[in-house]
């Protein structure tokens, strides 16, 4: 069976998928903000930490051209030990077939956690490409590598410890995290990371991060690309580093599972880190009735 067989396989199987209909179904005429591209990475699918309510907001409310998933959308690992797949998650599929049917360009490039779906590199299967890693040319010309990023590990072989005694204490803290928020749901508060606060007091973690960023943005400087974007270690971020004299720059799409971000390019080529929980509050601002009686600024003002 040749590649082209398979492809056709899985192209048949998809379009007849039985794939229930959304749970939460998608809202007719909501403005959608308008993107060049969207990247989003580490969903975790499969997982309870895996905020999916606000990433099928953030879907319902943007729209793009072209859309990379850059890894670690569905967890491979945790549903091999534990079966667990809430009708939120089915929801997140549904929309991101959807959103290729309607024609935008989607180019999946499968994490460490979703390592089960590289073997189809290179195919395309409802509507979606399978790529090991990708370039993007931005619409003012700059050339960005865009991976996973997982595969720099092996090169941090001596923070290899803090992966290890992390998977544990990563998974603890993801339950106090989901606790945390659903106290916060009850309190009427928005959405708040504790292992994102926490990662900015640890010492090692900083360390950490600091050096992934750098390994990252080398890797794409010997390339010879103006940029990077990558996934991974769940914190967004932009930073610009210089190779051989010239700029490269450094861009991490966050996940879904603490920060819940995404990272988007605008219609002349100009870059932004979403914070979503951010933008809902601010959407939800504007949206509420003027004589609501709140402290804003021009109430304080007045
Ligand atoms: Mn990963």
């Amino acid at each position: 069976m040749t590649a082209a067989d398979l492809t056709d396989i899985i192209t048949d199987n998809i379009t007849s998928l039985p794939l229930n209909p959304p749970r939460i179904p998608e809202p007719v005429g909501t403005e959608r903000r308008s993107y060049r591209t969207i990247w989003i990475s580490d969903v975790h699918l499969g997982t309870k930490g895996c905020n999916a309510e606000l990433l099928i907001d953030f879907l319902d409310h943007t729209d793009s051209e072209t859309m990379y998933l850059v890894g670690d959308i569905i967890d491979g690992w945790r549903l091999k030990k534990k079966f667990y797949w809430p009708a939120a998650h089915n929801d997140i599929v549904w929309r991101i077939l959807k959103r290729a049917h309607r024609g935008t360009r989607i180019v999946y490039i499968p994490g460490n956690h979703d390592e089960m779906f590289r073997q189809f590199t290179g195919l395309n299967f409802g509507g979606i490409e399978i790529r090991r890693a990708a370039f993007h040319d931005t619409a003012d010309g700059r050339r960005l590598m865009v991976l996973h990023g997982d595969e720099f590990d092996a090169v941090m072989l001596s923070h290899r410890w803090l992966a290890f005694v992390g998977d544990h204490a990563y998974h603890l803290m993801m339950k106090c995290n989901i606790a945390v928020n659903t106290v916060r749901r009850w309190l009427g508060k928005p959405y708040w990371s504790l292992s994102k606060a926490a990662k900015h007091k640890v010492k090692n973690a900083v360390e950490f991060i600091g050096k992934y960023e750098e390994v990252v943005a080398r890797a794409a400087g010997e390339r010879g690309v103006d940029g990077v974007v990558c996934g991974h270690i769940h914190t967004a971020e932009f930073r610009m580093f210089e190779h051989h004299g010239k700029p490269v720059e450094y861009w991490n799409d966050g996940d879904w599972v603490e920060g819940c971000n995404a990272l988007v390019e605008h219609h002349d080529g100009r870059m932004e880190i979403l914070h979503w929980p951010e933008e809902m509050k601010r959407r939800e601002r504007a949206d509420a009735p003027m004589d609501t009686p709140a402290d804003t600024p021009e109430r304080v003002a007045a």
